[in-house]
C-alpha cells in the first residue's frame, strides 16, 4: 500500500512511517517542522534528541535499508498538499499536520487563532485535494485516516459512544444527530469542527474516512525504535509535554509530579507503541467504500493521580524517590466525573489489551530518559504549567 503521511516529523508521524515501513509499505510525508519552532518558541526542546529530516531520512536507510521521502512543506498551502497527492499517488493518507497542544491554543488571541485557522485549513484543504484527485483517477478511492482526539467528546454523563451519530429525540420527535460534543480548549475545539467537516465532507462527496478519537500517548520505543537514531521527539514541558510523559521527566529531575487540582480527571490513555499497532490496524483494515468510521483509541482508563501514583512507585524501584504535589489547575475541566467510552472497533480488529503493562512501559521511559538527564535539566524551567485558562 503506498500511504503519505502528514505530519511525518512529529510524535506519533514518524513512528508510524517506520512502523509502514517495516509492514513493506511505500511511504512519503509532509512536514512544515512547525513543532520544532513552536516548542523552541515556548522555551524547551524534545527530551529525546532528535534528527534533521534529511538525517532521519539516512538514518532510515542504513538502520531499516527502506527508503523514505520527506517533502518539508505546508499543508495548509493547497498546492504543495495538492502537488504531493498527484505525484506520489497514495491509498491512503494520514492526517496528523495540525497544532496539538492545547495549552498552547489557550496562550493568547493570537495562539487560538493560528491553531483554528492552521488545523481547519489543513484539513479542508485535504477533503478538496482528495476529491480533485479522485475526480481526476476514476475508480481510485483514498482512505483518509483523521488524528481526532478523545477530548472533543470532553467528559460526559452518559457513555461515549463510538459511532459518528446517534439516535435522539427532542421535543417528542426522533432523529439521528452527530453525537454531542463538548470539548476543553480551542484546540480540542478545532478537532470538533474538522470532524464535523469530515462528516459533511463524506455526506457530499463519499470520501472514505476514519476519524479517530485518540487519548493521550506515552511512550518512547515502538518495535522499531530500537536504535536512538530513530527516537522519535518527547515534550515534556507545560505547554507541548502530556500528562505520563511529563511525570516521567519529573521523577528522572527528582521534581515534585505536578497533579492539575485534585487528579480526578479521567482519560483514555495508550502507549506509543499501541498508537501505532492501532494505526496499522486501521490502516491495512479501512472501512467500506464511501463510510465514515469513528474510532475511540486508547487502551486503558486512568485518573491523572493514579498515573501520579503508578509513576511513583515504579520511580522507586529505579532509585528514585518523588513526592507527588497538587499544583492549582491550570485548565477548567471536571475533576469527578464520569467516563465510559465505547470501545469496540480496534477489539475487532485485534488489539485486545496493552502490548505492556503500562508500569513496564513506564519503566522504559524512565530508562530512557535518565540517560538525557543533562538535556532535561537545562530546560527544567519550562516545565510548570504557565498557560491559564481564566487569566
Ligand atoms: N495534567 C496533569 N498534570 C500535568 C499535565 C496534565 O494533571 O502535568 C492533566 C490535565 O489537567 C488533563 C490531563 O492531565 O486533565 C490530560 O492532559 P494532557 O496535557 O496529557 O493532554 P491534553 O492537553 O488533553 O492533550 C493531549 C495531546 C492532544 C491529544 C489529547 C488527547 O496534547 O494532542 O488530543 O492529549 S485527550 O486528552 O484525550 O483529549
Amino acid at each position: 500500500m503506498r500511504v503519505l503521511i502528514l505530519g511525518m516529523d512529529g510524535y506519533l508521524g514518524w513512528p508510524l512511517a517506520l512502523r509502514l515501513l517495516a509492514r513493506g509499505h511505500d511511504v512519503a510525508g509532509i512536514d512544515n517542522l512547525y513543532t520544532r519552532k513552536a516548542v523552541d518558541e515556548v522555551g524547551s526542546t524534545s527530551g529525546l534528541p532528535i534528527l534533521s529530516p534529511e538525517d532521519r531520512v539516512h538514518a532510515v536507510r542504513d538502520i531499516m535499508g527502506k527508503e523514505l521521502e520527506f517533502i518539508v512543506g505546508d499543508v495548509t498551502k493547497y498546492s504543495v498538499l495538492s502537488k504531493a497527492i498527484t505525484k506520489f499517488k497514495p491509498d491512503t493518507i494520514v492526517h496528523f499536520a495540525e497544532q496539538r497542544s492545547a495549552p498552547y491554543s489557550m496562550i493568547n488571541v493570537k495562539h487560538a487563532n493560528f491553531t483554528l485557522r492552521n488545523n481547519l485549513t489543513g484539513t479542508i484543504n485535504l477533503v478538496y485535494a482528495v476529491r480533485k484527485y479522485e475526480q481526476r483517477n476514476p475508480g481510485k478511492k483514498i482512505h483518509m485516516v483523521k488524528m481526532g482526539t478523545m477530548g472533543e467528546y470532553g467528559t460526559p454523563n452518559f457513555d461515549i459512544p463510538e459511532s459518528p451519530y446517534v439516535n435522539a429525540q427532542i421535543g417528542g420527535k426522533n432523529d439521528k444527530i452527530v453525537v454531542p460534543k463538548f470539548a476543553g480548549s480551542w484546540y480540542h475545539w478545532s478537532k470538533v469542527h474538522d470532524t464535523n467537516n469530515l462528516l459533511y465532507a463524506n455526506k457530499i462527496w463519499g470520501t472514505t474516512i476514519t476519524d479517530i478519537m485518540q487519548g493521550p500517548v506515552y511512550g518512547t520505543r515502538t518495535k522499531e525504535i530500537t536504535n536512538d537514531k530513530l527516537f522519535s521527539r518527547f515534550d515534556f514541558d507545560g505547554v507541548w509535554g502530556t500528562v505520563l510523559n511529563r511525570y516521567c521527566v519529573e521523577a528522572v529531575l527528582g521534581m515534585p509530579l505536578t497533579v492539575y487540582g485534585k487528579g480526578g480527571q479521567t482519560r483514555a490513555f495508550l502507549s506509543l507503541e499501541d498508537s501505532m499497532e492501532s494505526l496499522r490496524l486501521l490502516i491495512e483494515n479501512r472501512p467500506e467504500e464511501k463510510g465514515y468510521r469513528v474510532v475511540n483509541q486508547f487502551t486503558e482508563v486512568y485518573s491523572v493521580k493514579d498515573l501520579a501514583t503508578m509513576t511513583k512507585e515504579v520511580a522507586a524501584q529505579q532509585g528514585m524517590n518523588v513526592e507527588i504535589t497538587e499544583v492549582e489547575n491550570p485548565r477548567v475541566e471536571e475533576n469527578d466525573h464520569y467516563y465510559n467510552p465505547e470501545h469496540k472497533i480496534l477489539p475487532s480488529l485485534g488489539l485486545t489489551k496493552p502490548t505492556r503493562n503500562i508500569r513496564e512501559e513506564m519503566g522504559i521511559i524512565l530508562k530512557d530518559l535518565a540517560k538525557h538527564k543533562e538535556r532535561l535539566e537545562e530546560y527544567k524551567e519550562a516545565i510548570l504549567p504557565k498557560v491559564r485558562w481564566r487569566k
